[in-house]
């Protein structure tokens, strides 16, 4: 089965709890500007599975900060690669509420599609922390931990994240199919 995306880190977060039968392939597909992860999977995987043969899933996820209104959500790639961690920080000057979550949707495609979310409440850092991960990591503290992401392993972050949980939801999928 096959992890589409071009992603390596959600590859190796994906393969602890999936199992290393699952293969990245990057291909790109149109992520649409929609309001929810939902739809911009579910718009990739119909885009995706003329191209593909045999059984896929891609993920779609972002950081929903609850003072800017669900920014940066669904243009979280965009926004990391342009503003980073810094700029959120920037935004977050003076803020006190930094409630945020990390929202995952895995689009699981076997002929019919199925959709998993998994979401990881927390808090937005005063400073940029830890150098394990990828994207907003190093600014996010999940609830129950005094560390950011990027302060934990892989496997810890799994325990707590939005795309362990998601993933976690698609693996019991597949061993009910078995
Ligand atoms: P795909 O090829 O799978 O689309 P991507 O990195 O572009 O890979 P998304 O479109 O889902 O992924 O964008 C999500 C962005 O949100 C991602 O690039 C990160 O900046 C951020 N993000 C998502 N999950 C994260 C996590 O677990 N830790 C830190 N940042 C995360």
């Amino acid at each position: 089965m096959f992890f589409i995306t071009g992603n390596k880190h959600k590859y190796e977060e994906a393969k602890i709890i999936v199992g290393n039968d699952i293969e990245m392939l990057s291909i790109s597909y149109p992520e649409i500007q929609a309001d929810t992860p939902e739809e911009v999977a579910r718009y990739g995987i119909e885009y995706l599975k003329e191209r593909i043969d045999g059984n896929f899933f891609i993920e779609d996820s972002g950081l929903f900060i609850e003072a800017l209104n669900g920014f940066p959500g669904v243009y979280s790639s965009y926004v990391f690669r342009t503003i980073g961690n810094e700029g959120i920080l920037k935004l977050m000057e003076g803020v006190e509420k930094r409630k945020a979550q990390f929202v995952s949707v895995v689009g699981y495609y076997d002929g019919d599609i199925h959709i998993f979310r998994g979401e990881s409440k927390g808090v937005i850092a005063y400073e940029i922390k830890g150098s394990e991960g990828f994207g907003y990591d190093p600014i996010f503290i999940p609830e129950g931990d005094k560390r950011t992401f990027g302060e934990m392993k892989r496997e810890e972050k799994n325990l707590f994240s939005h795309r362990g949980k998601a993933m976690k939801k698609l693996k019991e999928y597949l061993a009910s199919r078995i």
